[in-house]
């Protein structure tokens, strides 16, 4: 088994920072020594990173990704391959993607379906959250068995979509309790889809149909009236624990802290998106331009203070992770689709690949620390589902880091930095006060010196556990 030295950096934890020098034998964590403690006790390494200047992190955990997930008519053009490679480029070294079932189809097959698509595919570990999008018994039946014997542990549901991921009240009050009894984690799409279907159609009539329609059919009020409603489900399912996604808007923010200051099991994540992106700056660019930019929950207005108040919640531990909600869709042939219509433009924003990038430029901005961006985009998602192996540098742990050069800079575009299957970037021209230097997944070495140089294959599935927020 190889070993390998990383020497010379600054080690920084969701709990702090220190210099020392990390050991890693094959694919775990050996040691961290303190500086000089490598020479003094003759550690002679197959390889020695030096990570002088720089901080070494826990690889990215991204826990909210859509790869070549058929939606709105078309399919994210990001496949496993594709989208596994962008997000290493850019320090992430595990995904939890979605397995996708709608009603009446079998849980258990589509799990398989997306193993499928999957495996050889990766070029980092990934596992695999699970869509109930019908609820019946056999897929009730099915959810007890993929937390026994899958390593699927978390289950996602929609408010929003009616006639396609949608399940009503009931539905979700049944698929809750299922979760209390097995200890999953119900993961919610929380927008008052019956509601937003009303003001959509309102606003075609009236002949409303560029982009930026699609956030104003999707007020804010309909975000946090659907997290108001999911959080009292979830206690009248026995406090099952609950998270909610993509969280765009203050008000449910407000939601999710009542709820929390109230003892319940009640968690939340944002998404860069919603941290840098506005319905007036981008959304609501002349023409089809917008159409870069819908997604839902959708972007929010800059003048309200969304923004600031996400922020503050990351501070305040309201939103225990940042995640991407990546569902890339080109311009030509996809979000075309929508040219006249902003409801038929598929829904979702491509940025696998810019996460740690863009949230660390939060720590520049005096947003959060150091040590906070990497207990938001790595410890804590891999302790919210059960990566029990991931997010942490420490004896044991799968050597999945990230060696982060603060001094160098990155520019964020279609012909800078930009490796999704896309043919714009969201983020086109924002430039970060850092980089990605190198990045090692499970002690291979797969980015270095502006390269990519790992495998297709090498990502491995992970079987999760239960949150261990928890148990
Ligand atoms: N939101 C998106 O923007 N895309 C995929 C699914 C979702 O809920
Ligand atoms: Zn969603
Ligand atoms: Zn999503």
């Amino acid at each position: 088994m190889a070993t390998t030295l990383i020497s010379g950096g600054t080690i920084i934890s969701a709990v702090g920072r220190r210099a020392g020098d990390v050991l890693i034998d094959g694919e775990s964590v050996a040691a961290i020594l303190a500086p000089g403690q490598a020479a003094a006790i003759g550690v002679n390494a197959d390889r020695t990173i030096d990570a002088t200047g720089k901080y070494v992190v826990p690889g990215g955990v991204d826990v909210h990704t859509h790869m070549q997930m058929p939606f709105g008519g078309t399919e994210a053009s990001d496949t496993f391959e594709t989208g596994t490679r962008a997000a290493a480029w850019g320090g992430v070294t595990t995904i939890v993607d979605f397995a996708v079932q709608n009603t009446g189809e079998d849980v258990q097959d589509r799990l398989a379906a997306w193993h499928e698509k999957a495996a050889g595919e990766c070029a980092i570990d990934y596992g695999f959250h699970q869509i109930i999008g019908g609820v019946d018994e056999a897929s009730l039946q099915a959810m007890t068995s993929l937390v026994d014997n899958e390593g699927v542990t978390s289950f996602k549901m929609f408010m929003a979509y009616p006639g396609v991921l949608y399940s009503d009240d009931g539905q979700i009050l049944r698929a809750m309790q299922n979760a209390a009894e097995s200890g999953a984690m119900i993961m919610m799409h929380a927008e008052n889809g019956i509601a937003i279907d009303v003001l959509v159609a309102q606003s075609l009539a009236r002949g409303d149909t560029d982009p930026r329609f699609h956030s104003l059919t999707r007020p804010a009020e309909l975000e946090s009236e659907a997290t108001h409603r999911a959080i009292q489900l979830a206690k009248v399912a026995g406090n099952v624990p609950l998270y909610i996604v993509h969280m765009s808007a203050s008000e449910a923010l407000e939601e999710v802290a009542a709820a929390q200051h109230a003892g319940l099991n009640v968690f939340a994540e944002t998404c860069p998106q919603y941290l840098y992106l506005t319905l007036e700056d981008q959304l609501a660019q002349p023409g089809f331009e917008g159409a870069k930019w819908v997604c839902s929950t959708p972007l929010r207005t800059k003048h309200e203070h969304h923004q600031s108040d996400l922020w503050k919640g990351l501070r305040m531990n309201e939103l225990a992770v940042v995640s991407t909600d990546h569902c890339p869709f080109c311009m030509k042939d996809q979000k075309e689709l929508g040219i006249g219509n902003f409801a038929a433009i598929p829904n979702g924003i491509g940025g696998v690949e810019h996460r740690m990038e863009l949230i660390y430029q939060g720590v520049v901005a005096g947003e959060i620390t150091l040590e906070r961006w990497v207990e938001t985009c790595s410890t804590s998602p891999a302790r919210m589902f059960g990566l029990d192996n991931k997010g942490v540098i420490a004896p044991g742990a799968d050597a999945d880091i990230l060696v982060w050069d603060p001094t160098a800079k990155t520019r964020i575009g279609i012909n800078d930095k930009h490796h999704m299957n896309m043919d714009y970037s969201a983020y086109e021209g924002f430039e970060i006060d850092g980089k990605v230097d190198t990045v090692i997944s499970r002690g291979a070495i797969i980015v270095e010196q502006d390269s990519y140089v790992g495998s297709k294959g090498h990502g491995k599935y992970v079987k999760r556990g239960l949150s261990n927020y928890l148990h």
